[in-house]
């Protein structure tokens, strides 16, 4: 049924240098999907950590934002300060697992006493999950199955029994990156001066409106949680969190925020819940982010209303959409990817990467690559987990 051999043409077009023909394929339509929605157990935070605005890694909260609810009314300018106190991340850096796997170094004993109580003895490298990934990379997975336009590549290496996955750009993303008009470099900021105007940096401070916006600067949370059969632990980036101290536990008092281009009329609408509202579930349902709050925008990015999702609701809003996505197809293409990457990737070995790569109407397909490019776990990781 799912598993079944790889059309031609598809595992023709996987690069060739030193790579294996993939041998089975796994479908990524809808209708194979639409059965009972799997086990997907709370996700629980085991830790966080903070970029700088240099991109400085800390295993710690330093860089959470408070959440500071808006005003009625809201005079938010979100071109405001662009360019001229903007500083961008440097997209062409590839960063790959890298900071995960600092947060895996320094909490490795907390990581394997957690699990080494539960189950079978553990040996030197065993964390104790069978994935490590983003929460990005997940995102897209569970969006997959509705996905028309953008495909998607994913490196998986095996080390110690865990399982690693991270992207690797496509020639397509890398050429729309690359030729990213002047108009939707400052779109891509106007989100960013939304989460300036709505967080503070402190629990009873006020936003500070004026000041630089720095996509190097991250908080990330980590979070453990199981998906069927598979344990998985990744890391998602955080906007900030309700500023009651008395607020529930991580990540139950987070927030995300975003912004869209207000809603005017019957198709839009009707969009935005089809195409919309299915990343943004998909993205804050993973780490278990309760509350995503929409700053809606004209077309000259001023902010017209916010209005607050409960992420838990969404799936309710959507169902009267025709032909919508639904939650349980999203979780079980994810469980059964993730069950043929297990089945696929046999050879542990940090030098070996299996690169599974997808198409919008096509099969998923994989290749396998040994000492090559695609290899993205560093040497100072693989020596000390290893030791
Ligand atoms: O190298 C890569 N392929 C990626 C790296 C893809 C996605 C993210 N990242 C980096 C981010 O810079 C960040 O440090 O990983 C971390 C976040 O990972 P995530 O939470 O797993 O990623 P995702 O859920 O896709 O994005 C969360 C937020 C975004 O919020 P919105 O509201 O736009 O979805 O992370 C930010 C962004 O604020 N973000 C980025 N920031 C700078 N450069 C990027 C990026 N390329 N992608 C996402
Ligand atoms: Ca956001």
């Amino acid at each position: 049924r799912k598993l079944s051999r790889p059309s031609q043409d598809v595992t023709a077009s996987i690069p060739a240098a030193g790579s294996i023909p993939s041998l089975q394929t796994l479908s990524a339509r809808r209708q194979m999907y639409e059965r009972d929605f799997p086990l997907y157990k709370q996700p629980v935070e085991v830790g966080c950590f903070s970029l700088d605005s240099e991109r400085r890694f800390y295993n710690d909260d330093r860089q959470l934002r408070y959440y500071v609810e808006p005003e009625r009314g809201p005079n938010f300018k979100l071109s405001d300060g662009y360019p001229d106190r903007y500083v961008k991340r440097d997209d062409g850096v590839k960063e790959r697992l890298d900071h995960i796997l600092k947060w895996i170094l320094a909490n490795r004993s907390k990581l394997e006493m957690s699990h080494a109580a539960a189950t079978r003895p553990s040996t030197a490298c065993d964390l104790g999950v069978d994935f490590v990934t983003w929460r990005g990379h997940l995102t897209k997975l569970l969006t997959t199955p509705y996905e028309t336009r953008e495909g998607w590549m994913l490196a998986v290496t095996r080390l110690g029994g865990t399982l690693y996955v991270s992207e690797v750009e496509t020639e397509a993303a890398r050429r729309d990156r690359e030729a990213s008009s002047a108009r939707h470099q400052e779109m891509m900021y106007w989100g960013y001066k939304f989460e300036q105007y709505t967080c503070a940096a402190e629990p009873r401070g006020r936003p500070d409106a004026g000041g630089v916006v720095n996509t190097n600067e991250a908080f990330c949370t980590v979070v453990r949680t199981r998906l069927a059969a598979h344990s998985l632990l990744f890391s998602g980036e955080v906007d900030c969190r309700d500023r009651d101290p008395e607020a529930p536990l991580a990540p139950a008092c987070y927030l995300e925020l975003k912004t869209s281009a207000e809603i005017c009329t019957p198709k839009q609408r009707s969009n935005f819940h089809r195409f919309k509202l299915l990343k943004w579930w998909a993205q804050s349902f993973l780490p278990g982010v309760p509350r995503i709050v929409a700053g809606f925008r004209d077309d000259d990015g001023v902010v017209v209303s916010v209005e607050t999702f409960q992420t838990s609701k969404i799936s309710q809003l959507i169902k009267n959409e025709h032909n919508c996505w639904k939650p349980t197809v999203c979780m079980n293409f994810c469980s059964d990817f993730l069950s043929f990457v297990k089945s696929v990737v046999r050879e542990d070995n940090p030098r070996v990467v299996y690169l599974f790569s997808w198409e919008p109407h096509r099969d998923v397909s994989y290749s396998v690559h040994r000492d090559t490019q695609y290899c993205f776990l560093p040497d100072w990781y693989v020596s000390r987990i290893t030791h």
